[in-house]
């Protein structure tokens, strides 16, 4: 099935003029019940613009209702900022969640088309396997004998590009290769492969993405010369927190490789997992780490942890949705030019739960059979799901220009 604009859609398009919107709230002008604005685009006149009840003016807003100082001076600012502290962040997070959901929905549309959602295929392209011991993943060899996921050689060029075909014939902008490696030390022809799939990719009109575990200054430059437009590298909780979920390697490490991908200019995208037991702060502290870098990372993934039997955290409980919420809101609200993408989890959320990310400021999915281990909400599942809401793809490129030649 492919996106179509409904005529939903279309109506949804016609802007109600600011004649209708003055008129309706006109309570004590008979004309104030003028049904000019919707009958101009055929559409009957809602109940709620014949009501005769007076409209309080904004001064006599509940003052509960109003955003704490350091949200009002957020939603004022016409460019971002990278000297959040700990104490703004959580002043932000901390606001009633109507509020902030409100107003990150206000930066949202300030900087964003809120209609557009970019779509991005994953493929694991090196299954199982890896030496690290995050505690959430199903690929460590160190959890092999509870998860009893097998690993697997790496896929080759040919097999890549015709999934990369797929996801571009429904609709994906972006296509994440992801490889369950702790870096890229001697793997030097598994670059030089990895670097012809990113040609491949880019040659069909796609934007392409890695995640490989930690790169050198050299290999990003590598990466960067086969047209590479973004690396995913993710710090995943807050400083303090992280020492807990994973010990092979530090979080300076990952921000080194961030730094690499920087450097070569390839677009940044750094996120994290949310549901490994953390609290609160620690949340505060990843939304901290990723919107004081030194430039705010392109996009930043909002994982929600699927729970792998075999792992660390396999029984762990779910996390309230409105945790998620709030960092989705908070993180558009301290990097309003970002892409935020409601990555892993997405699977279990209601669509109604979707939404309302996507009204506090996410724009972006991964689309498609299959995450990297995990199940994913399929193209036509995401397709009925746009046209029910009144989204559309993001058109690639529109927020991550092709790198030069
Ligand atoms: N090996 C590479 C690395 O760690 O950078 C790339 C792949 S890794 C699977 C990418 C990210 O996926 C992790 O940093 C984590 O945030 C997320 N992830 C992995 N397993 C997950 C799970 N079970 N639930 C939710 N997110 C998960
Ligand atoms: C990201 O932040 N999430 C994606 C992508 N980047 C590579 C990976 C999610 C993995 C979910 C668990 C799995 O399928 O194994
Ligand atoms: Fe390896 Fe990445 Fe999984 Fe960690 S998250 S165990 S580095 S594949």
């Amino acid at each position: 099935m492919a996106f179509r604009i409904t005529a939903r859609r279309l109506a949804a398009r016609v802007p109600v003029t600011a004649t209708t919107a003055t008129t309706a709230t006109t309570a004590s002008n008979p004309a104030s019940t003028s049904t000019r604005g919707y009958a101009a685009v055929g559409v009957e006149t809602p109940a709620w613009t014949k009501s005769t009840l007076p409209i309080p003016p904004v001064s006599a807003l509940n003052a509960s209702a109003k955003p704490n100082h350091v949200l009002r001076a957020a939603v004022a600012a016409t460019e971002p900022r990278n000297d959040w502290t700990r104490e703004q962040i959580a002043a932000i997070y901390n606001e009633p969640l109507m509020e902030l959901v409100h107003q990150a929905s206000t930066i949202h549309r300030r900087f964003h088309n809120p209609a557009e959602v970019q779509l991005c295929t994953l493929m694991n392209i090196k299954t199982g396997g890896c030496t690290e011991d995050c505690k959430y993943c199903a690929q460590s060899t160190r959890y092999q004998k509870g998860t009893g996921l097998a690993a697997k050689k790496v896929e080759s060029v040919e097999s890549v590009l015709a999934a990369a075909r797929v996801a571009r014939d429904n609709g994906s902008t972006r296509f994440c290769m992801g490889a369950a490696w702790r870096d890229m030390r001697g793997r030097k022809n598994s670059l030089q492969n990895i670097a012809a799939m990113v040609r491949g990719v880019r040659d069909l009109g796609m934007e392409a993405c890695v995640t490989l575990g930690m790169i050198d200054a050299h290999q990003a430059r590598e990466l960067k010369e086969a047209g590479l437009t973004a690396y995913n590298h993710n710090v995943d909780t807050s400083r303090e927190f992280y020492p807990s979920v994973i010990s092979t390697r530090t979080y300076d490490e990952r921000l080194q490789t961030l730094g690499h991908v920087r450097d070569a200019g390839i677009h940044v995208c750094s996120g994290g997992i949310l549901g490994l037991g953390e609290e609160t702060k620690d949340r505060v502290g990843l939304l901290h780490t990723v919107s004081t870098l030194p430039s705010h990372p392109e996009s930043f993934p909002v994982n929600a942890l699927v729970p792998i039997p075999g792992t660390p955290l396999g029984d762990r409980a779910p996390l309230a949705f409105t945790e998620m919420l709030r960092t989705v809101a908070t993180a558009r609200v301290l990097m309003p030019a970002t892409i935020v993408r409601i990555a892993a989890g997405r699977k279990t959320m209601a669509e109604e739960k979707q939404a309302l990310c996507f009204m506090a400021g996410a724009n972006a999915i991964f689309t498609g059979e299959k995450m990297l281990t995990t199940e994913c909400n399929g193209y036509d599942e995401d397709k009925d799901m746009f046209d029910r809401w009144g989204l559309e793809p993001m058109r690639s490129f529109e927020k991550s220009p092709k790198p030069e030649a």
